[in-house]
């Protein structure tokens, strides 16, 4: 005697005579645990009905066009193995044993095996089946999304009745990566933002945000959710830098030479030698520039904007120094056009002449680094055989995790130090 075991229609949530649109298996067929046994499509989605067990299909109960409820007899399978606590809706029935096996995989249970454990209650929540929140698609499909971490309740499916394939999930996870989403994650699922009545508890005054706080602060929360950032951070000694700065700016009182200038040309030369932190994701490539336009956080009274000073490479110390006054005045007369903002690599945001000693900068999107500058200060530093006072400028670098390893941005700043510490090296 071998057993034959029931396959019944689990909880729909509810719903009743849903008709049967397919049948995935003839008789004779093996079938794996979740195999999909019917489809069943009601008026609001599709969703299959799982083997509860692995095993050989014996009966078949159902036909296209039956409909059925919660509990309909849909086959019964010769299992192969006794997964009884994980069998939902699955009876034993006992039958004679088939004279052979059908197949290696199948299996017969004598009807003299040791009694199975109850079997505990069926592992299907409504919740899980709900035929308007199951996604239609085969365990097979399942398991690859399951695989490449992908919800399948966000992918479309493009089969008939909205199945969902294999392809479907590729290009949902494609796509999840070219915008850099996370797959699977299903969103941030983040708590409402909390509403509070602020005047219960004192005097307050409400203003508007600014235009540009309303689209650098969207820009900003997208590009610090989807980015994984990193800040690394490093000290360049910009004594002699400073000594050269103050002589430039006496022999030319028509412009003003800050050291943000230096910085420009030491990154230009940081991202010659370092070429992925002047690249940009694209899907799934990576695209590296070979033009060198660095972005300038210029803080205005409206807010933050990012105007770009284009091939830096190609301009001495000078000229970058008149575009950076002409393009920062442009920033806070609100004259900037959207060109002055376009075609940025690497973006630059400097707090040097405020203060502070380290921040962590956010990334520009699509570029994949930007150096944050605090401001320098005079410290004693061992030289080898003494502490001497030099002054030291320090610099945090964020930089995009996908693109760029902690190696690379530990590199990349302490080449930064060395070509501000030596501007020599800029003629290397
Ligand atoms: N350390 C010490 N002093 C510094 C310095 C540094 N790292 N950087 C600049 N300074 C000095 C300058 O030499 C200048 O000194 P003097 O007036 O004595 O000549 C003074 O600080 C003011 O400089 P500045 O800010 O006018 O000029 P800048 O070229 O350094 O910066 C600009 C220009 C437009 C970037 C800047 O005005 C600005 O807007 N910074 C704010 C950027 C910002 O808000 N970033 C945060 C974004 S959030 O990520």
């Amino acid at each position: 005697m071998a057993e034959l075991k029931e396959a019944r229609v689990p909880d729909i949530g509810g719903h009743s005579e849903v008709p049967v649109i397919e049948v995935l298996v003839q008789l004779g067929d093996i079938v794996k645990k979740d195999q999909g046994l019917v489809t069943l499509e009601s008026d609001k989605a599709t969703m299959e009905v799982p083997a509860p067990f692995a095993g050989i299909v014996r009966e078949l109960r159902l036909k296209v066009g039956d409909e059925v409820s919660e509990g309909a007899l849909v086959a019964l399978i010769e299992a192969s193995d006794s997964p009884v606590g994980t069998a939902p809706a699955a009876t034993t029935v006992p039958v004679p044993a088939p004279p052979k096996p059908v197949a290696p995989a199948a299996v017969a249970i004598a009807a003299t095996a040791p009694a199975p454990a109850p079997t505990p209650q069926a592992t299907f929540g409504a919740e899980a089946v709900l035929p308007d929140q199951v996604p239609y698609a085969s365990p097979a499909v399942r398991a690859f999304a399951r695989e490449l971490g992908a919800d399948l309740s966000k992918v479309s499916g493009s089969e008939r009745g909205g199945r969902i394939s294999k392809e479907d999930v590729q290009a949902f996870v494609k796509k999840a990566l070219a915008g850099g989403a996370i797959a699977g994650g299903g969103g941030l699922n983040l708590l409402p933002w909390p509403s509070v009545d602020f005047a219960k508890f004192g005097a307050v005054e409400s203003q508007p945000l600014s235009r540009i706080k309303k689209l650098s602060g969207a820009n900003l929360a997208r590009n610090w959710a989807m980015i994984p950032h990193v800040t690394q951070f490093d000290e360049a000694d910009i004594t002699e830098m400073e000594a050269f700065r103050k002589k430039l700016g006496e022999e030319h009182k028509d412009v003003k030479i800050t050291p943000l200038v230096f910085l420009i040309k030491a990154v230009v030369a940081a991202l010659k030698k370092y070429p992925a932190f002047n690249s940009s994701l694209d899907g799934e490539n990576l695209v590296f520039k070979k033009y060198f336009h660095v972005g300038i956080a210029v803080d205005t009274p409206d807010g933050l904007v990012v105007p770009v000073l284009r091939d830096c490479d190609s301009k001495g110390l000078l000229e970058l120094s008149a575009e950076l006054a002409a393009i920062s005045g442009k920033a806070r007369e609100k004259k900037l056009g959207p060109n002055d903002m376009q075609g940025g690599c690497f973006s630059i945001s400097s707090l040097g002449g405020i203060g502070g000693s380290a921040f962590t900068p956010i990334i520009n999107a699509p570029e994949v680094a930007i150096l944050g500058v605090s401001k320098s200060q005079v410290k004693p530093v061992w030289n080898g055989s003494e502490f001497a006072p030099r002054l030291m400028l320090p610099l945090s670098l964020s930089y995009d995790h996908r693109v760029i390893d902690g190696a690379a941005a530990a590199r990349f700043t302490a080449y930064l130090a060395q070509v501000l510490g030596d501007l020599r090296r800029l003629l290397v």
